[in-house]
């Protein structure tokens, strides 16, 4: 099921804001705002698919707020929608270059405005349909290396400034290539997917992370463990792995398909660089190659 978008529309006078959302007829879930101040509030709680929005009222105006808007991360994709009765080419203008997508003067052809609305929402949506494809990893479904160096160095920066742990889990594939040849690339495929599903399941707080860091390599972002919960918690995705029970003859391991991991944890120093921390890992996991796989290092 599909939700109904949201529009909020802002405006000083409530019967604008009445002929507005007749105009949308049911199609819209309307949020509404009475001054340009309220409406940053609204926008922020609401989290609106579009906004439509007046250029004269007290206080600030539409094209201040527009602005603010276009500079707020969470809500400068939001369209924005200018229904005024500013007729002059300077007025349109002025709310074109401060981030409008459209610009519609009041009184307005109510069909068309719902028509207007209709494709911008449509094209936010896509955009946003895409945003999300770039960033994940398609055989998976899991987040993608882009999003996870992103990620990553989101998440030093905010814990390095708020306190707190985070543990970055590498881990690859005990001699995948063998699986392959034996199996055939479709069964590696699915040893892939059934491996992701293990990390997935491992991924407790609403900001942890799992992902396809390459080929049969994954990693892990964990939010608050420290070294000791940090490989805790590989030792729980490893036991899950080997207990998939996969067979693969071509191992030198075990019988079964295993994985390898490294683990970087701690508190995240002032500046703290993702490529240090995920060498850091990649180190480990290499240890634990070294060392005869199916393990943990860190
Ligand atoms: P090690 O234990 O040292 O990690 O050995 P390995 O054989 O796993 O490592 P190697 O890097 O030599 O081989 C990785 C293999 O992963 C080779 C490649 O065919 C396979 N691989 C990479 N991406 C995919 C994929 O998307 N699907 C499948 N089926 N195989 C993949
Ligand atoms: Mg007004
Ligand atoms: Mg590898
Ligand atoms: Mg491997």
């Amino acid at each position: 099921m599909t939700t109904k978008p949201v529009v909020l529309i802002v405006d000083d006078e409530i019967l604008n804001i009445e002929i507005a959302s007749a105009a949308l007829e049911d199609g819209y879930e309307i949020s509404f705002a009475l001054s340009g101040h309220q409406a940053l509030e609204v926008a922020q709680a609401a989290g609106p698919d579009l906004i439509l929005l007046d250029v004269m009222m007290p206080g600030l105006n539409g094209y201040d707020l527009c602005r603010l808007l276009k500079q707020d991360p969470a809500l400068s994709d939001v369209p924005v929608i200018f229904t005024t009765s500013l007729q002059t080419p300077e007025a349109e203008l002025l709310g074109l270059s401060a981030g409008a997508i459209d610009y519609v003067t009041k009184p307005f052809q109510p069909g068309a405005l719902r028509q207007r609305v209709g494709n911008h929402v449509q094209m936010k949506r896509m955009r946003d349909q895409l945003a999300g494809l770039a960033m994940q990893d398609h055989l998976t479904g899991l987040g993608n290396r882009r999003l996870l160096e992103q990620r990553l160095q989101q998440e030093l920066r905010q814990t390095g400034r708020d306190g707190g742990n985070l543990a970055l889990i590498l881990l690859d594939i005990d001699h995948f290539k063998q699986f392959n040849d034996l199996y055939g690339h479709p069964e590696g495929d699915r040893c892939l997917q059934r491996v992701a599903d293990v990390l997935d399941r491992h991924m407790r707080r609403g900001r942890d992370l799992a992902a396809r860091y390459g080929g049969e390599e994954f990693a892990c972002i964990l939010n608050g463990p420290d070294l000791a919960g940090g490989m805790a918690v590989a030792e729980s995705i490893r036991a899950g792995v080997e207990a998939l029970a996969i067979p693969h003859a071509g191992s030198r391991v075990a019988g079964s398909v295993t994985i390898s991991l490294g683990v970087a944890a701690g508190r995240p120093a002032r500046g703290a660089l993702s490529e240090r921390w995920l060498r850091d890992a990649d180190l480990m996991l290499y240890r634990s190659k070294n060392a005869g796989r199916n393990r943990v290092t860190g």
